[in-house]
C-alpha cells in the first residue's frame, strides 16, 4: 500500500515552487501527498515585485481536530516553508497525527544566498530551529544551516572539516539525519554532505551554468519521496539532485521564476521503477 505522506508548506499560486512542486514530485514518486498549505501567496517572494499573502495560521487548530476525529494519520511529514506563527500548530500535528514510526522531513526554507527571504524577521530562524528537534532528515543550504546556528552565513571559501563541523552542529539541534545542500569544494562541482551523525558522505554533480529559484523544493521532495520509497539517504541525495539537474537543463533560459521540473518527472518514475 501507498505511503501518506502530509507535506506543509505555502501555495504560491505561480512560480513553481513549495506546494506545487511537492504535490506533484511527491506523487511521481508513488507516495500518497496529502496538503496542509501554510499560506496562499499570489506568486513567490524571489524576484517577483510584489505577493499577495494569505496566512492560513488560524486554520491549522481546526483541520487537525478534524483529522483526530476521523483518526487520519501519516507515514511521514515533509515541512517547507511555513509561517512564524506555524511552528506550534505544526508540532501539535506532528505529534498527534503520526502513524507509529512516521518520518519527519524538514526542509528550513528561509534563506539562500547568505539572506532571509523577503518576510522573514531575524528571529525566525530560531523558531525554525524547533522543528528541527526529533527530525529525521533535516535539508538546509549553506545559508540556512547557518542561520538555524545563530551564526553568519559562510557561502565559500570552506574545506571540509568545515562541512563536517557544521553538520555536526546541526545534528546538536536535535535531527538524526542532515543533507546540507549547495556544497562545494571544486568550482565545478556542487552537491550536498549527507550525515548520519557519524558518517558524512558526499554526492556531488557537474555545476549547472545557471541558478534556478524553487530548487530546493525540487531536492527535498524528490529526497523525500525517494526515502519513503526505501532509498537510503545518500541514495535519495543523489537522484534528488539528478532530477534537479535535468530540470534546470530543460528550463528555458527565459524562464526566470522556477524551473521546469515536470520534464523530468519520467525520468523519475524510472528511476524509481524498482524501488
Ligand atoms: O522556494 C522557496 C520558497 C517557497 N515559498 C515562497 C517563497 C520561496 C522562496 O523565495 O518565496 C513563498
Amino acid at each position: 500500500m501507498a505511503k501518506r505522506l502530509l507535506t506543509i508548506q505555502d501555495i504560491s499560486c505561480v512560480g513553481q515552487c513549495s506546494l506545487t512542486v511537492a504535490l506533484p514530485l511527491v506523487s511521481a514518486c508513488g507516495v500518497e501527498c496529502a496538503v496542509l498549505p501554510s499560506a496562499v501567496l499570489s506568486n513567490h517572494t524571489g524576484g517577483f515585485s510584489a505577493w499577495t499573502f494569505r496566512d492560513l495560521t488560524g486554520d491549522m487548530a481546526g483541520i487537525e481536530a478534524e483529522w483526530l476525529r476521523q483518526k487520519i494519520g501519516f507515514d511521514a511529514f515533509y515541512t517547507g516553508y511555513v509561517c512564524q506563527s506555524q511552528i506550534e500548530p505544526i508540532l501539535s500535528i506532528m505529534d498527534h497525527c503520526a502513524n507509529p514510526g512516521a518520518l519527519r522531513f524538514v526542509d528550513p526554507a528561509m534563506a539562500d544566498n547568505g539572506r532571509l527571504y523577503a518576510g522573514f524577521d531575524a528571529g525566525f530562524p530560531r523558531e525554525m530551529a524547533r522543528l528541527c528537534v526529533g527530525a529525521d532528515y533535516i535539508l538546509p543550504n549553506l545559508t540556512e544551516a547557518a542561520l538555524l546556528l545563530g551564526r553568519k552565513p559562510v557561502l565559500e571559501g570552506y574545506d571540509q572539516p568545515f562541512i563536517e563541523n557544521l553538520c555536526a552542529d546541526l545534528h546538536g539541534l536535535g535531527a538524526r539525519n542532515v543533507v546540507l545542500t549547495g556544497v562545494s569544494f571544486d568550482e565545478g562541482l556542487l552537491g550536498s554532505a549527507v550525515s548520519d551523525g557519524s558518517t558524512v558522505r558526499y554526492d556531488f554533480n557537474p555545476r549547472e551554468r545557471r541558478v534556478s529559484h524553487g530548487t530546493g523544493d525540487v531536492f527535498a521532495s524528490v529526497f523525500a519521496g525517494a526515502v519513503m520509497r526505501g532509498k537510503t539517504a545518500l541514495d535519495a541525495a543523489a537522484l534528488a539532485a539528478d532530477i534537479v539537474c535535468s530540470s534546470i537543463r530543460a528550463t528555458d533560459d527565459d524562464h526566470w521564476y522556477g524551473v521546469s521540473f515536470e520534464c523530468a518527472m519520467p525520468e523519475l518514475a524510472v528511476r524509481l521503477q524498482d524501488a
